[in-house]
């Protein structure tokens, strides 16, 4: 299958990546479905809205700052790496993440595109003004400090449910999903919209589905490959069979 998988990419000129918490599992950040998901030991409905940052804005910040944590601690893994070199297979190759971790940006891909914005970064909730907590800035680290200009309390600059996802990014990948030839879904459950409409659009509009995830998901019914393996695994093994396909120009990894 990975022959197979390696010959539509080496015909094609258009590709599309959209990935989830599983391609960052094999680094040991958690992902938030599953049986060691987040969501298996914290209430979604408490920590990832606005409802409950504004009902215990401690209780979010602190939760924040632990995974803050364990992500500034992990590295990119096997399936980030391989993922940079997908640009040298296409005309165009765009990268859409839901990952919040920045690890596709750690491993050297460019141009990424965060849907749900990012962990690192932080904003005022009542203006969404950027605030950057530098060494300098003095704050009691088990609750969220004030933006110093707008008095407003800073919340991590994540997309929590019930909240739109950014305009432009998310409109700019639906009109991206239509018009590519492969695309590839990685390590997500598809099961929060509006990102998991963006692997059906591009099926709607002919492109060829791949999955990668070790548990297929509900996806893998209109999918025309399913890699059942970790990204980990998966991706390197694509990159190495373009790679070994006669006169390529690609490294293998
Ligand atoms: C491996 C692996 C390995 C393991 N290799 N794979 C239409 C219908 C129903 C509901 C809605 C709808 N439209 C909107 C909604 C509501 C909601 C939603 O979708 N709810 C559903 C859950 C039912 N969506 C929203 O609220 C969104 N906003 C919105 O639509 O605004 C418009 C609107 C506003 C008001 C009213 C109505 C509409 C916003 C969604 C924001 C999601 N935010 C989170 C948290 C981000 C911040 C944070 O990190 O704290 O984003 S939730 C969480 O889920 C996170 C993820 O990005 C997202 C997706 O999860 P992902 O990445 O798929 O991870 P998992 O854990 O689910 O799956 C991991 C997969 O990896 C598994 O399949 C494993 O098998 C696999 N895997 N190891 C490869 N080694």
């Amino acid at each position: 299958m990975i022959d197979e998988v390696a010959r539509i990419i080496t015909e094609a000129r258009l590709g599309m990546a959209l990935t989830g918490a599983g391609i960052s599992a094999e680094s040991g950040v958690p992902t938030f479905r599953g049986k060691d998901g987040l969501w298996n030991k914290f209430d979604p409905q408490q920590l990832a809205s606005m409802a409950a940052f504004l009902a215990s804005p401690e209780l979010v910040w602190e939760w924040y700052e632990w995974r803050r944590g364990l992500i500034r601690d992990v590295t990119a893994n096997p399936g980030h790496v391989a993922l940079t070199r997908f640009p040298d297979f296409f005309n165009r190759f765009t990268l859409v993440t839901q990952n919040v971790d920045g690890l596709h940006q750690r491993a050297g891909s460019p141009q990424v595109m965060e849907l749900h914005g990012n962990i690192m970064r932080n904003k005022c909730v009542d203006t969404d003004r950027p605030f950057v907590v530098d060494d300098d800035f003095q704050f009691d680290p088990k609750e969220p400090p004030r933006h110093p200009d707008t008095g407003g309390l800073i919340r991590p600059d994540v997309v929590w449910f019930g909240e739109m996802l950014p305009e432009n990014t998310i409109s700019r990948a639906f009109e991206l999903a239509e018009s590519c030839e492969v695309f590839f879904s990685i390590g997500t459950s598809a099961l929060v919209q509006p990102a998991a409409s963006i692997p059906m659009v591009a099926k709607q509009h002919g492109a060829i589905l791949i999955e990668v995830n070790p548990e297929p998901s509900e996806l893998a019914q209109i999918a025309d490959f399913v890699l059942a393996e970790p990204a980990g695994v998966a991706l390197p093994k694509i990159v190495n069979a373009v790679a070994s396909s006669a006169n390529s120009g690609v490294e293998e990894v």
